[in-house]
């Protein structure tokens, strides 16, 4: 393969790629700006465990000293971890300069698509993505992982988006841009902490083999773009929609009184729910960011029989 000069691939994703083993991609903002240290690092280091134990290799995507690495050390996982906030959240449009420049960036699902992409990964597993905003009608706050799903060939394994976002739009924006909502043993987009949203999906697949059958089929079609499969967060570990819509409603007026804006904004209302929820929302997020590495990994162990 004729690597991006930009790209450090760790040596056993490299050695798995090339074998044709199963590997899955994973997400640092969820790191740093997604979760509160120490738990964070607990989170990703367990989840890839998750990744090994459904049989495939673990990659988690950052941006370290300008370099673009698919595949951590736990070292450097801590670091990311006890940083936080202090890194930089990476989209695409942060790449040139970071890269330039020699800095660190936490990745997004935008750039970790695109990392994974460039490395010849297929997979990814992560815990909710990006979307259109609510009030985006105004402000235009849209998120550029779904400009992202538009162009790159990956597959992204999620919980949904949160209700922080207007989940109606989101699908309509993927609509628009031909991105596949795959609900994975539901007709209903799942949201987050909830298993339910009242949004129907396109598409429900039931199985990992099915899931790596669609995927294929995009690529031997040849359709540029990813594919987004939403599975719903393990019954035991969901939240009651009240207390979750309450929490969202607060941050979402917080954000628009204290006039937060642009990459602000998502990590601003994360962390509000958090807040107003206690740990109740925390331990839901650890455990729907497992449940997601699961089928990611089985996915990609599917998709690489095929
Ligand atoms: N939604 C979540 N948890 C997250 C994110 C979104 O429930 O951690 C992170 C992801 O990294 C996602 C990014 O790609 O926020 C989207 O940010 P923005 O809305 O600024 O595009
Ligand atoms: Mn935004």
């Amino acid at each position: 393969m004729n690597m991006n000069k930009y790209l450090d691939v760790k040596p056993e994703v490299a050695e798995a790629l090339a074998a044709g083993k199963p590997v899955v991609a994973l997400e640092s903002t969820i790191i740093s700006h997604g979760m509160p240290y120490p738990q964070n690092v607990e989170t990703a280091l367990k989840v890839e465990q998750v990744i090994r134990d459904n049989g495939a290799v673990p990659a988690t995507i950052a941006i370290i000293g300008g370099r673009l690495k698919a595949g951590l050390t736990p070292e450097e996982i801590e670091y990311f971890g006890k940083k936080g906030h202090a890194i930089t959240k990476a989209s695409r449009r942060d790449l040139p300069v970071l890269c330039a420049r020699g800095e660190d960036g936490a990745t997004t699902v935008t750039t970790t698509m695109i990392i994974a992409h460039m490395a010849g990964i297929s997979v990814f597993a992560t815990g909710g993505i990006g979307g259109v905003h609510r009030g985006a009608e105004t402000t235009m706050d849209i998120s550029a992982d779904l400009e992202e799903l538009a162009q790159t060939p990956v597959m992204v394994v999620c919980a949904g988006a949160k209700a922080i976002l207007d989940l109606g739009l989101t699908l309509e924006y993927l609509e628009t841009h031909g991105v596949p909502v795959i609900g994975y043993g539901t007709e209903e987009l799942p949201a987050f902490y909830t298993r339910k949203s009242g949004f129907r999906v396109d598409y429900r697949i039931d199985t990992p083999a099915d899931l790596a059958a669609a995927f294929k089929a995009q690529r031997d079609l040849g359709l540029r773009g990813g594919m987004l499969v939403t599975n719903p967060i393990p019954e035991e570990y969901a939240m009651p929609l009240e207390v979750i819509n309450a929490a969202i409603d607060q941050a979402v007026a917080e954000s628009v009184e204290q006039g937060i804006r642009g990459k602000e904004s998502t990590p601003f209302l994360l962390a509000r729910v958090a807040e107003l929820t206690g740990g109740d929302s925390l331990a839901s997020n650890i455990q729907l960011v497992f449940n997601n590495a699961k089928v990611a990994a089985r996915t990609a162990a599917a998709y690489a029989s095929l």
